[in-house]
């Protein structure tokens, strides 16, 4: 198998679960280590013979075709990822998200169709109103991605199907909602809480804290996947979400009393351009036809993801320097 991306959240938890679960599998982890990959987070398979990491981008069609030539899978999580950044920096996120993947579909259509998963995510539906609780995203749903971030996953998932029905390669694409658990990247709404109280610093809630997200735990989420690259049916797409729509104030509260604090360590900020007021997933197509379903309740999931903050401060602490807090100056003084 080639992972794309296996350096980062999902991509090193998913990476964990295969290899823990399918000790006889093979993968290759191809990441470029932007400041959002990290090999820290699968130290301990650092000397697994069935595990390789190969430091490269997903742009580099050669390296691409090379590695590739013998899998029986691509499992592309590879991207650039953080809403933010991408209204800051637009490109990387075209580069990357539109035109990797395009080197990734065409590797996979010259090496003989090599069977190829897309992972993309539930913002290509675009935003739902708060009051319109009966609405949510389903494979049916049009694509109305708002920002940058979110149309360049769009624009990838219709170049997969592209692929799929121009010359046949054997693809499935998952969209799924919000994860959450261990090794997110601190710049991410539930760590970036977390370890922000862990600082005894206050947490910076956007606009009016209602904006809704559907969370589901980043376990259920490579479950799913499992599921699908194993028995999802050719070219078809599953949306995943383990039905968890919290407001945004609700989470931080809970985040803050978990940690001792009170109220007063929220910091009502400026608000997101083009804020997506609220994603929900309706994961019934995956429920029904691969029998997959969310094993992680939310208040169990968010304890434990608090007690891997705490748990492992030099991780946290290392990729909350450097690089993240240039970003971090941009994103509160030049925008
Ligand atoms: P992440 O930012 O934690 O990790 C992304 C990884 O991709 C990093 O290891 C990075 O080094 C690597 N990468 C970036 N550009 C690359 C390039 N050009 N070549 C090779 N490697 C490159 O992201 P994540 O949260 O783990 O998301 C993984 C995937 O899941 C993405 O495709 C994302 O769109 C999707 N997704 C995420 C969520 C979420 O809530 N985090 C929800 C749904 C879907
Ligand atoms: O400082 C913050 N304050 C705040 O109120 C940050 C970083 C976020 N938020 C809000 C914005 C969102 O309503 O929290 C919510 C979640 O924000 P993010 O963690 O940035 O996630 P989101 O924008 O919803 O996108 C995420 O989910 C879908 C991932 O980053 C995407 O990669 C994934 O596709």
């Amino acid at each position: 198998m080639l992972v794309t991306g296996g350096a980062g959240f999902i991509g090193s938890n998913f990476i964990r679960h295969i290899l823990t679960k399918y000790p006889h599998y093979s993968i290759i982890n191809l990441d470029k280590l932007t400041y959002a990959g990290n090999l820290e987070n699968l130290k301990d398979f650092e000397f697994n013979p069935n595990y390789k990491f190969v430091k490269g981008d997903i742009l580099n069609s050669e390296l691409v075709e090379h590695i590739a030539q013998d899998v029986d899978i691509i499992v592309h999580f590879a991207a650039e990822t953080h809403v933010d950044r991408s209204v800051l920096d637009p490109f990387s996120f075209v580069r990357t998200n539109v035109l990797g993947t395009h080197v990734l579909l065409e590797a996979a259509r010259k090496l003989g169709n090599k069977r190829f998963h897309h992972i993309s995510t539930d913002e290509v539906f675009g935003s739902l109103p708060l009051e319109e609780t009966h609405r949510s995203f389903h494979e049916e749903t049009p694509y109305d991605p708002k920002s940058p971030y979110s149309s360049s996953k769009a624009a990838a998932d219709h170049l997969v199907r592209a692929y799929h029905h121009t010359f046949g390669l054997p693809i499935t694409i998952s969209n799924c909602s919000n994860n959450y658990g261990p090794y997110q990247f601190p710049e991410k709404f539930i760590p970036l809480f977390i370890t922000n109280l862990l600082e005894e610093k206050k947490v910076p809630l956007y606009g009016d804290g209602k904006n809704v997200r559907d969370w589901i735990h980043v376990a259920d989420h490579s479950a799913a996947v499992d599921r699908i690259i194993h028995d999802g049916r050719i070219g078809h797409t599953y949306v995943v979400g383990a039905n968890c729509e919290k407001s945004n104030f609700e989470i931080t509260k809970l985040i803050v009393n978990c940690l001792g604090f009170g109220e007063e360590m929220i910091e009502y900020v400026k608000d997101r351009p083009g804020h997506d007021r609220r994603y929900s997933v309706r994961p019934h197509k995956i429920q029904a036809e691969l029998g997959w379903n969310p094993q992680m309740n939310f208040d169990d999931g968010i304890k434990k993801t608090i007690q891997w903050y705490i748990d492992n401060p030099d991780w946290w602490r290392r990729v909350k320097s450097g690089e993240y807090l240039e970003y971090y100056d941009r994103w509160y003084n030049k925008r």
